[in-house]
């Protein structure tokens, strides 16, 4: 099961002499404001694990992965208190702002290494502070799911170490911030690694799906780009990732974090992975930016649109993706003119120039995350492996390959749903160690190399006019 922001998917893999996928189920996820806050339809998301777990009939086992920092609180009872917020709710407003000032970034980063976003969970319970006094226990969304299944309440590392509330060095909670906060303990359960058997079904869910009541349910790296990363499929160390969807994740793999002064201002994150592997990645805003432009055009035809926009002569006007008025929902062509015309650039003047503009603008923000992975790192970086739903969009890939002057291999599109599926693998004896997982994954995954061409001075020069470099 892997839950994105847009869209979710329930896929059964055939371990044997490849690896076959099948895609089993596939739903929209659509957020939904009630009482002028953003909700996920948490219950929806539920009854479409459920529907696809009796699609796929009996299978060795099941994992859950999603988005990470959001989190359901569950009563002395276990019972849903309230329903999950969106991140991109305006409750934070403000409030990250607050914590960093009464706890300094430095003390943040030293103990969590992770980048300062305004939805962090960490600021979401700031804001929401009230609601925790009834509070017995918080999971987050994929543990939420599990919990559902199985009766069994856990967290896991990938998705805790995007809390704000834990300590990357020691793959833990930090006791530490959660007494500095002053936030109960017992909100945050026990942790369990990627690849450990959490339970089985409850004896309802197995009578409801059809499924064993013994089919195991296996925590994997839980947090959907811990999953993507597992399944880039590199065939050396020197790679740098991006997990394309409706953000972009863009960093390198390192053996352990990096918790100085460079990387925390330039926003670097620590998260942890499988094995103990830290991503070390910067969020870049991501698809997101397009898939909010088609919701208001009232989604138009996509293949053409990107066809045109390939026509439209490139760097003409830039944004930068990250500027904080493009993280809600809402009018994203207009904002995208908007910045155009404050920056003095010409306003794209037709759907395929505004595409055009954010394709140029993300490759853009690739460009920047990733030359700040490889100084702040000193790693060697050879190749970029580009996964998830934005290795379709082959402008998006060429563009990327052009403005990092590298390699892109696109591909596979699934990444998510693959990690996920080989953890699980592993925890059966299935598959060996990453390097073994990604050489499986690039022996039989469709992937697509763009070479990059085209001129460093003029991304260069774009980078500035969008306020990037
Ligand atoms: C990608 C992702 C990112 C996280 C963002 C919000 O789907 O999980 O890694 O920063 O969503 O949870």
């Amino acid at each position: 099961m892997d839950l994105g922001a847009s869209s979710g998917r329930v896929i059964t893999a055939r371990f044997g002499d490849g690896l076959d996928l099948t895609e089993v189920r596939r739903f929209p996820n659509r957020p939904v404001r009630a009482g002028g806050t953003l909700y996920w339809d948490v219950l929806g998301l539920y009854g479409n694990v459920l529907d696809g777990l009796r699609d796929a009939g009996p299978v060795t086992s099941v994992g859950i992965d999603s988005w990470a920092v959001d989190y359901g609180l569950l009563d002395a009872d276990g019972a849903l208190l309230g329903n999950p917020v969106h991140y991109r709710d305006a409750r934070t407003d403000g409030v990250m702002e607050r914590v960093r000032a009464d706890l300094g970034d430095a003390y943040l980063y030293g103990i969590g290494g992770l980048q300062f976003l305004p939805f962090n969970t960490v600021y979401q319970l700031a804001a929401a502070r009230a609601g925790l006094a009834r509070a017995e226990r918080l999971l987050m969304i994929p543990d939420l799911l599990a919990y559902w299944l199985t009766g069994v309440q856990g967290a896991e590392p990938t998705n805790a170490s995007t809390t704000g509330l834990f300590d990357v060095r020691r793959r833990d909670w930090s006791t530490e911030l959660l007494g500095r906060l002053d936030l109960p303990a017992r909100l945050f359960p026990p942790l369990r690694e990627p690849g450990t058997t959490l339970g089985t079904l409850r004896p309802d869910v197995a009578a409801e799906t059809g499924l064993p009541a013994a089919t195991p349910v296996v925590a994997v790296a839980s947090h959907d780009t811990a999953s993507a990363v597992v399944a880039v499929p590199a065939t050396g160390d020197d790679f740098a990732y991006i997990s394309c969807g409706t953000w972009s994740l863009v960093g390198v793999e390192l053996p352990g974090p990096i918790l100085g002064d460079a990387g925390r201002a330039a926003n670097f994150t620590n998260e942890a992975g499988v094995d103990g592997t830290i991503r070390y990645l910067r969020n870049v805003m991501g698809l997101w930016l397009l898939q909010e432009c088609l919701r208001v055009w009232g989604s138009p035809d996509l293949p053409a649109l990107l066809a045109a926009a390939a026509d439209v002569p490139g760097l003409r006007s830039v944004v930068n993706p990250d500027a904080p008025e493009f993280l809600p929902p809402g009018d994203m062509p207009a904002r995208v003119a908007a910045f155009c015309h404050r920056t003095g650039q010409p306003v794209p003047d037709s759907p395929a120039a505004v595409v055009r503009c954010v394709l140029d603008s993300l490759a853009l923000g690739h460009r920047a995350a990733l030359r700040a992975a490889v100084e702040l790192s000193g790693k060697d970086v050879a190749v970029i492996h580009l996964v998830g739903g934005g290795s379709r969009n082959d402008l998006l890939c060429r563009l990327t390959a052009d403005a990092c002057g590298l390699p892109v291999v696109a591909g596979p599109v699934e990444a998510t749903a693959l990690g996920n599926l080989l953890v699980q693998a592993r925890a059966h004896g299935l598959v060996g160690d990453l390097p073994a997982m990604r050489a499986l994954v690039a022996a039989t995954q469709p992937l697509r190399r763009h070479e990059p061409g085209g001129d460093d001075a003029a991304w260069a020069e774009a980078a500035a006019r969008a306020g990037l470099e």
